[in-house]
């Protein structure tokens, strides 16, 4: 059969058909309804425990935060309380396809599972024959967290002694950061946002990627006075709730940091006290600032003095003062840089004796779960070569040096990601996946950017259709997923997909394999002391936030000798984003500075790219998820483009005209909006829109870089040098 193409716009028929499903939803959701309980499966730190109203065995009502988890605090966003327009969306894929014209041409025949399944099989067995168990390349990512659901595929590629896969393209740059300070990715407990004085949110635009943040810092503001200073490169929806905003230019938050710090040590701010215990080299530190004078800071950043004044006087008055730092300005060449410099502000000033005080990041580094199993660790090869998740485009067209001195990739399986949309150099990422020779299958939920380049396309379950366990990552929660409601006919779980490979693979005899969901998560349970699936189920979820001293590093930083450290050991430090050993350090990394400071590792501007580009998050999409529910799209408009109305000025444009924006890995339309949140000669992008909704069908990431950043990788989505200019 011909099946479905792009589906952008809605027709009016799909418009019918889901207005109608809401429509039901409503009525029915008037009588006394069930409700299920599960977490978030979202690529966001929030991880929100949810109470699900269940309307019969097949859907679901309105989707609730838990009012009684301590984080979610009954707080959740508007497009997961909407779910119900995602999981009965009248375009989920239902059947297995197979391409029957040539690629990316939307033509497709369907399949049995079987069917399916088999072919799959039988061309990667293919393509080792050919070129080695290497060619084959499993690639996913975090489009569910589930543990089991998501990790699943590890132990398949483990197993299967197919290339590694390095999956930088989200934390590295920020994680690297934190780790080289602060040795062991933690901090203090994010509740204690709601103690603190002075809340600063550097980098996150939390209203939008992860409200909950909003929630503790706002019952601060109200509860104590608290002060909340937000730190981004423009106004967005979160500074709109700051008492202090500081707009600066892309790239140069370390900057602010030193001058911070140098003020504290000049004003006699700096907690000397707390130093001489709890950090590597204070002295140094302090002679390395004297240069960094906030004239200095104002030249690199754009901010004024005196909003570096008030910056640092605020943040060193108030022992209270929470740091929430964020992924989006670690998103930058020197991101890793920024990040560590950041943090060594919070040491300077002593914040982390405080309860309300000190800094977070992610959790990750405290909710370990036993992976031997369900990603069959113990099956590692450490002689097999890993590719760079980010640098995907290199790595499909065969680009020597991506490849890692390993065979070209013939055959790929795909789950959980969107990569010809969310990827860096996106034509090469589109060009590679057209290449005659590479065999793909994507499993997926909607027919996607890269689903639409795929030879075999697999429908998938979504959260509430299966069972697994979920780890926050801004939250200290795990809390239990297990199935609510039955799927539609059709769409079968990432779990199925790998134990189905596995048995036409010849390993699923190795451990690990052949158990089910639930027994994978009983064993990750157990193996944490927290009891059976079943008196998990009745728990809902369990907090493992460590005690106070823990948390704030008090018994000691996570380095060997238990110090912060200013002079980071930036290619030596263990961490769960080192690259592999076949891929080893990546970057400038000897321009990475020895003490906090501000580097022009990143693409300055110059003649012919007068202007940087960020590409920021959009409030009704998650990365490249719900832009194909209708309130989503509706919401967001059509991908624009945000400038300073002076540079539109200069440039002759006026608001809603078509704007191309380009650089030397491609060109883009956007339709200008004029914004003066923004410093001139920087430009925002929000949301990374579906190829499709863009004029040429080509998307955001065309603009991307996939060089990857010091020095342990990660891609610099926020860090473009770009023209702007009237499209023709
Ligand atoms: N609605 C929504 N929620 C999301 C996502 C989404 O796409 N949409 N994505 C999810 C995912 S996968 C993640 S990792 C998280 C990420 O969430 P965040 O930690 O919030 O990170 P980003 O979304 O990359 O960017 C946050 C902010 O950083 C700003 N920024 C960019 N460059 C700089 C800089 O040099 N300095 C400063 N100070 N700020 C800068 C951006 O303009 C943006 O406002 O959010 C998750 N939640
Ligand atoms: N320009 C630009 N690009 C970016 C970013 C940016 O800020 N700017 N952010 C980057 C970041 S931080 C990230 S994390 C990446 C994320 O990019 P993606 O990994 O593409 O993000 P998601 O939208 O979370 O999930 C991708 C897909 O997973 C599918 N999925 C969800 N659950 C399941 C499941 O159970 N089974 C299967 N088989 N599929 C499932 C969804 O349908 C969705 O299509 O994008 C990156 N790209
Ligand atoms: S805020 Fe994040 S974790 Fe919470 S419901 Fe929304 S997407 Fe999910
Ligand atoms: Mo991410």
């Amino acid at each position: 059969m011909m099946c479905r193409r792009a589906t952008w716009p809605y027709t009016p028929r799909r418009k019918r058909a889901i207005a109608c499903a809401m429509n039901q939803h409503a009525r029915i959701a008037q009588q006394k309804v069930r409700i299920g309980h599960t977490a978030c499966p979202h690529d966001c730190p929030s991880t929100c425990a949810l109470d699900v109203e269940l309307l019969d065995e097949r859907t679901i009502g309105r989707v609730h935060g838990a009012k009684d988890n301590s984080y979610t605090a009954g707080v959740i966003c508007a497009k997961v309380a909407r779910y119900a327009e995602r999981v009965h969306h009248p375009d989920r894929l239902l059947k297995p396809l197979v391409r029957s014209g040539a690629k990316g041409d939307g033509v497709w025949k369907e399949a049995s599972w079987d069917a399916a399944l088999d072919l799959v099989a039988e061309r990667f067995i293919a393509a080792e024959q050919r070129l080695g168990s290497e060619t084959v390349w499993p690639y996913y990512y975090a489009g569910t967290m589930g543990l089991v659901q998501r990790d699943g595929i590890d132990r398949l590629r483990h197993a299967k002694k197919y290339s590694g896969f390095f999956g930088t393209i989200c934390t590295n740059l920020a994680w690297t950061g934190w780790i080289a300070g602060a040795g062991r990715l933690s901090g203090a407990d994010p509740r204690e946002l709601a103690k603190s004085d002075c809340v600063v949110i550097w980098g996150t635009n939390a209203v939008v990627t992860q409200v909950n943040v909003m929630t503790h810092a706002v019952r601060a503001r109200k509860e104590r006075g608290a002060r909340i200073v937000v730190i981004d490169i423009y106004d967005n929806a979160t500074m709109k709730q700051a008492d202090l905003g500081l707009v600066l230019r892309p790239g140069t938050d370390a900057a602010l940091a030193c001058a911070a710090m140098h003020i504290l040590f000049r004003d006699g701010l700096a907690d000397r006290a707390y130093l001489a215990k709890y950090t590597d080299d204070p002295a140094g530190l302090e002679a390395h600032l004297v240069s960094k004078t906030p004239e200095w800071a104002a030249s690199i950043t754009g901010l004024t003095v005196d909003e570096i004044e008030t910056f640092a006087r605020l943040v060193g008055t108030t022992k209270r003062t929470f740091f929430r730092l964020g992924y989006g300005f670690a998103r930058q060449r020197n991101g890793s840089a920024a990040m560590h410099a950041a943090l060594s502000l919070v040491a300077v000033a002593g914040s982390w004796q405080h309860e309300g005080g000190g800094a977070f990041h992610s959790n990750s580094g405290i909710l370990k779960f036993d992976g031997s199993l369900v990603q069959g660790t113990r099956l590692i090869d450490p002689g097999i070569r890993h590719l760079d998740q980010s640098r995907i485009g290199p790595v499909l067209v065969n680009d020597p040096g991506a490849l890692n001195g390993g065979p070209p990739v013939t055959a790929m399986l795909i789950q959980n990601t969107n990569p010809a949309n969310v990827c860096p150099e996106q034509r090469l990422v589109v060009q590679g996946f057209k290449r005659d020779d590479l065999f793909v299958c994507v499993h997926e939920q909607f027919m996607t950017d890269t689903a639409k380049l795929a030879d075999v396309v697999l429908p998938a379950t979504m959260f509430l259709e299966h069972d697994d366990i979920y780890k926050g990552g801004g939250n200290q929660h795990v809390t239990l997923g297990p199935k609510l409601i039955d799927p539609p006919e059709g769409p079968r779980t990432n779990h199925y997909v790998i134990e189905e490979l596995a048995k036409r693979l010849g390993v699923s005899h190795l451990p690990g394999f052949g158990m089910t969901e639930r027994d994978h998560i009983e064993h990750m349970l157990k193996r944490k002391g927290l009891g059976s699936f079943d008196a998990f189920r009745e728990v809902r979820w369990a907090d493992l936030q460590p005690d106070f001293e823990t948390s704030h590093f008090l018994n000691g930083f996570g380095h060997p000798d238990g110090k912060y450290r200013f002079k980071p050991d930036w290619t030596g430090t263990p961490g769960p984003n080192r690259p592999p050993k076949s891929i080893g350090v990546q970057g400038d990394v000897a321009r990475l500075p020895a003490f906090p400071d501000h580097v022009d590792l990143i693409e300055l501007p110059d003649a012919e790219h007068p202007y940087r580009l960020a590409t920021s998050p959009a409030r009704s999409f998650l990365n490249s998820s719900f832009s194909e529910t209708p309130s989503g799209r509706k919401r967001e408009g059509r991908p624009e483009l945000l400038l300073h109305p002076d540079d539109a000025g200069q440039l002759g444009l006026a608001e809603g005209d078509r704007v191309e924006v380009g650089n030397r890995r491609g060109e883009v339309v956007l339709h200008a909006r004029l914004f003066d949140g923004v410093k001139r000669g920087v430009v925002i992008a929000e949301g990374i829109w579906p190829n499709s909704a863009h004029e040429r069908g080509e998307g955001i990431n065309v603009l991307t870089g996939a060089d990857a950043g010091a020095p342990y990788g990660g891609a610099a989505f926020h860090d473009n040098r770009v023209w702007v200019r009237r499209a023709g």
